[in-house]
């Protein structure tokens, strides 16, 4: 599980036009060991396609792969789990069809969601957004740190903190009970992505 603290997840759109697949290379090879492919508007096919070439790299380097919604594509190329959402199949039909030690992430806005995920069987909660973040404003204002330390408070699940965390940011979402953290910009759209998941990495082992 430990594997999850850092918990990259893609956006081919925010990697400064570098290709997705070599971003992700270069990021297991910095250290980072768990993938969530996250790439909605793509179809089965194609999905299916990018999460092969990713899962040769995440088995190269020992990582997780995971992929997110598709229970279909995640068994079919052999990834580690998926990171449901809430229009998902549930927590339990997911274990149903894909077994007992594939990982289910839920993705969950509140205390309820995340207990529900829990009593369900889910490994992991992913939380947010905990910080401002520009593809998430049109839902509303961000969760801040008092909502992550309430829910992290009242889940035995480990809660992994997403939205806005930067390497910066680590040390206060650590402190308010954040078990882990979940990243899109501030690993792909960076200079350097190997360099941004080793100042993640540092700052994790820091806490
Ligand atoms: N779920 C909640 S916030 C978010 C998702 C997928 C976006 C996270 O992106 P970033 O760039 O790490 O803020």
């Amino acid at each position: 599980m430990d594997e999850l603290r850092l918990y990259l997840v893609t956006d081919r759109t925010q990697t400064r036009g570098r290709e997705l697949v070599s971003v992700v290379g270069d990021c297991l090879t910095a250290g980072l060991r768990a993938v969530q492919v996250r790439e909605k508007d793509l179809g089965a096919a194609d999905l299916a396609f990018l999460c092969r070439r990713i899962r040769a790299l995440t088995l190269d380097t020992q990582a997780l792969l995971l992929v997110n919604d598709r229970v279909d594509v995640a068994l079919a190329v052999g990834a580690d789990g998926v990171q449901r959402t809430s229009t998902s199949l549930d927590v339990e039909d997911i274990r149903r069809v894909a077994g007992l030690a594939f990982r289910i992430g839920a993705s969950v806005h509140s205390l309820p969601a995340a207990l529900d995920a829990e009593r369900k069987g889910a490994d992991f909660v992913v939380y947010g957004p905990i910080y401002d973040t520009p593809s998430k404003r049109p839902y509303g204002p961000p969760m801040g740190l008092d909502r992550l330390e309430k829910l992290a408070a009242g889940v035995r699940l480990p809660v992994l903190a997403i939205g806005g965390i930067t390497p910066w940011r680590v040390r206060d979402v650590r402190l308010a009970g954040a078990w882990g953290v979940a990243a899109i910009s501030a690993i792909l759209d960076t200079d350097s992505p190997a360099d941004a998941t080793r100042r993640f990495l540092d700052a994790l082992a820091a806490t």
